[in-house]
């Protein structure tokens, strides 16, 4: 059927309505509908092993366009609305972003499940259903606060399966409900995400905090995502949430299994689990007592689960690597105490990858590593300093383990639906094999005539248009489409470094009121959230909005540069500011990236990365070669060494020049509009602590963003470095980091 016939046929039924006469919400519902009509004709793979995938959180963002590119309609939807008066874009507004993950490993793990059905892999993911997700980010004050994000709306992409287990806590019982949701894959098959609810939860325990009222488990536990673990009650609410997660999942594991008719002593062969992080690791006890209650001997449980379950480690940043208190597991998760003792007596007696260690604190990734079959990192350098540094220990045990996963995209969302003008200049070109086989991306080096790399700008120029337009529509702020778009867009933490990019903008404001005058104008935008607890993060977001507002009351300043901090920074965001970047900030202290996705996504788009070489960047920088990317700072063996000596001390960095950029931070004019306390504090730690050591590379951050800002002059060549990112960008295709995760992890075929 027609996509407009079956439109008027699903309106018609719904509203009694002709879709002419329909609103915008009610052309939502009936999208929607016909949407998952047409998904019911799409066959699941199948194989005879499956993948679990678990994962504390998918970020998938707003699904109705990317469902609409994958089932190949969205240009037949969007041919049908205009001949109405509407436009798809209005549409897509009126959906709400599941707000059900943090950041990069939360959108890894969807754009793994779109690769996944693409290339009709037999695999689902298992999580859970935050009803008000992470928070939403309001800027009041110069400040970020948090308010709850009611992103749970009727109608919803959400199937209610009925589908239900009981869970049981030392203290209590609960029962959870699941409900699916589709994934469909481009012009293929569909998969599931299954996402375990808690069944009763009390959407109105939410006043105005995220407090957590233990007491209350069987109302709030799925209300939000992990929000503190600064505090005693938010550390024991993840604790109760991942197992929760981990006891639906094995529940619904066995029993899809065995509903196949698959004999559980060979679980092994028909079914494989990847851990993402440490979050669903308490999954191997679990899975193990389980297997018992089936008749399986605690012996050959733990055989069979260490033969089923895969671990991917995603960062290398101390306070991630989960460890829970013996005693808090104890009171919280008491049926997986035994064991969890008889995993840490059984596995080798090796200093330092103990499970349970000496001041009985249980370390989730030594369970992982001991009863894994496989553990990856997701870029290449990760996976060494992995093997040489973090889990050197846990290497020499079991060097066959190891393997590095370079993480990887999903092109549908982040070229073919972000960036449509781009997609289309490429398919002129080279035709649309790319968007199969994202290799084919390569073929555009060669398309680096005057004539192309014009039209290539034009389509730069035209999405730094509508980012302004968004910008100026939802913040009310007004931007240069003709200044450099400097972009850096991730969560915020020190090691991410944006006080850095800061430091930048300060020493930049000195110089003009001083007589320089930049070569082109700077536009320099953040998009970034703070955890709730995280005060130092908060204190630079605090920094950077003061900036923000000097520049902008500044007549001189103003003409060279600008500072807009976009608020509520999530995936429908960075649909919006990815297409319009020219300048791709990845500037990470070396060796704390574990990868970074973002930089990929930009590259993509045809940014050049300003970056050290860090995570993801180093496979950049080897792909592009060192002309078409700016590579700044320490290396990570440096770095490295810098820890392992305890020698870094940031006063050592503090010439004159320095000192000025710092001292501005507590400065009259800054302190006039700002939290005096907050700029102190923040002051106070670069100058005596820096512990991500921003000091370390500032001076060649300077000199590198100011080369690449006189290089911007030269439009053609900067568009040849443009050319040549996006033709290099097919290798972080996420279907090839699938790919490769089947081929050497999981074997589905
Ligand atoms: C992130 C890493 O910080 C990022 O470098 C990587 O690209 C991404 O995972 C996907 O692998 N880690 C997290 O988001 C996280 O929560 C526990 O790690």
């Amino acid at each position: 059927m027609q996509v407009s016939e079956q439109l008027e046929h699903i309106v018609a039924a719904q509203f009694e309505k002709t879709l002419d006469q329909c609103s915008n919400e009610e052309i939502y519902g009936a999208l929607l509908q016909l949407t998952k009509e047409r998904i019911c004709h799409c066959s699941h793979p199948q194989s005879q092993r499956k993948l679990y995938y678990i994962s504390a959180e998918f970020l998938i963002g707003k699904l109705l366009s990317n469902n609409l590119i994958n089932l190949g309609i969205y240009e037949d939807v969007k041919t049908c609305l205009s001949s109405i008066g509407k436009q798809l874009s209005d549409i897509e507004e009126l959906e709400y972003e599941p707000s059900l993950g943090n950041g990069g490993l939360g959108r890894l793990a969807a754009c793994f499940m779109d690769s996944l059905a693409t290339l009709g892999l037999n695999g689902d993911g298992i999580g859970l259903n935050y009803h008000f997700g992470l928070f939403h980010q309001l800027f009041k004050n110069l400040k970020q606060y948090e308010t709850k994000d009611p992103w749970l709306k009727k109608p919803s992409w959400l199937e209610d399966t009925g589908i239900s287990f009981s869970v049981e806590f030392g203290h209590s019982r609960v029962t959870s409900h699941l409900y699916d949701l589709d994934v469909v894959g481009y012009e293929s098959g569909v998969n599931t995400l299954h996402l375990f609810d808690l069944d009763g939860v009390d959407e109105s325990l939410v006043k105005e905090g995220i407090d957590f009222d233990e007491s209350l488990v069987d109302r709030n536990l799925t209300l939000f995502l992990y929000p503190d673990d600064s505090t005693e009650a938010g550390r024991r609410l993840r604790v109760y949430q991942e197992y929760f997660m981990v006891s639906n999942a094995a529940q619904y594991i066995l029993w899809e299994q065995k509903k196949l008719g698959h004999d559980l002593h060979h679980l092994d062969q028909y079914v494989c689990i990847q851990i993402n992080d440490t979050h669903p690791s308490m999954i191997i006890p679990e899975l193990i007592r389980r297997l018992m209650f089936e008749g399986v001997r605690l012996k050959e449980a733990i055989k069979i689960v260490s033969h089923t379950c895969a671990y991917t480690n995603h960062t290398i940043l101390a306070e991630a690597l989960e460890t829970w208190p013996y005693d808090t597991l104890a009171d919280i998760v008491p049926q997986l105490m035994p064991i969890i003792e008889v995993l840490h007596m059984l596995a080798p007696p090796k200093a330092g990858t103990e499970i349970i260690d000496d001041q009985q604190n249980v370390h989730m990734a030594s369970m992982d590593i001991h009863y894994g079959y496989s553990i990856n990192g997701v870029a290449a350098l990760h996976t060494e300093i992995l093997k040489t540094s973090e889990l050197k220990n846990f290497y020499e045990l079991y060097p066959d383990k190891f393997n590095n996963k370079t993480n990887g995209i999903t092109f549908r969302r982040w070229l073919l639906y972000t960036n449509p003008d781009l997609s289309a200049w490429i398919e002129k070109r080279i035709g649309p094999g790319f968007k199969k086989n994202a290799d084919e991306l390569t073929k555009l080096v060669a398309f680096d005539q005057t004539e192309d790399l014009t039209e290539l700008k034009a389509i730069k120029d035209a999405n730094k248009q509508r980012l302004c337009a968004y910008i100026e529509k939802t913040q009310d702020i007004h931007m240069d489409p003709n200044s450099i778009f400097d972009i850096q867009i991730k969560r915020l933490h020190e090691y991410k470094r944006q006080q850095m990019n800061l430091l930048y903008i300060i020493w930049l404001i000195e110089q003009i009121r001083k007589g320089y005058r930049p070569n082109h104008k700077v536009t320099f935008i953040f998009g970034a959230k703070a955890a709730p607890a995280y005060i130092l993060a908060k204190d630079i977001i605090h920094a950077i909005l003061c900036v923000e507002t000097i520049i902008e009351q500044d007549d001189l300043l103003k003409q060279y540069i600008q500072v807009v901090m976009v608020e509520n920074y999530n995936v429908t965001k960075a649909e919006k500011l990815i297409p319009a970047a020219d300048i791709s900030e990845q500037i990470s202290l070396a060796s704390k990236e574990a990868s970074g996705t973002g930089n990929m996504k930009l590259m993509l788009n045809g940014a050049v990365t300003l970056g050290t070489m860090d995570g993801a960047n180093v496979e950049i920088a080897n792909l592009v070669g060192k002309d078409n990317i700016y590579i700044f700072g320490q290396s990570s063996e440096t770095v490295i060494a810098h820890y392992a000596h305890a020698d870094y001390h940031p006063q050592d960095y503090i010439d004159a020049e320095v000192k000025a950029v710092l001292d501005f931070l507590i400065s009259d004019e800054m302190v006039t509009i700002g939290d005096a306390t907050c700029l102190q504090r923040l002051y106070q730690d670069l100058n005596h602590k820096d512990w991500f050591m921003a000091l370390l590379d500032l001076k060649s951050y300077i000199a590198t963003k100011n080369q690449m800002i006189k290089d911007y002059q030269d439009t053609e060549s900067w568009m040849k470095k443009s050319l040549v990112n996006i033709s290099m960008a097919g290798f972080f295709s996420s279907d090839r980091t699938i790919e490769q995760y089947n081929h050497d992890i999981w074997k589905l075929d």
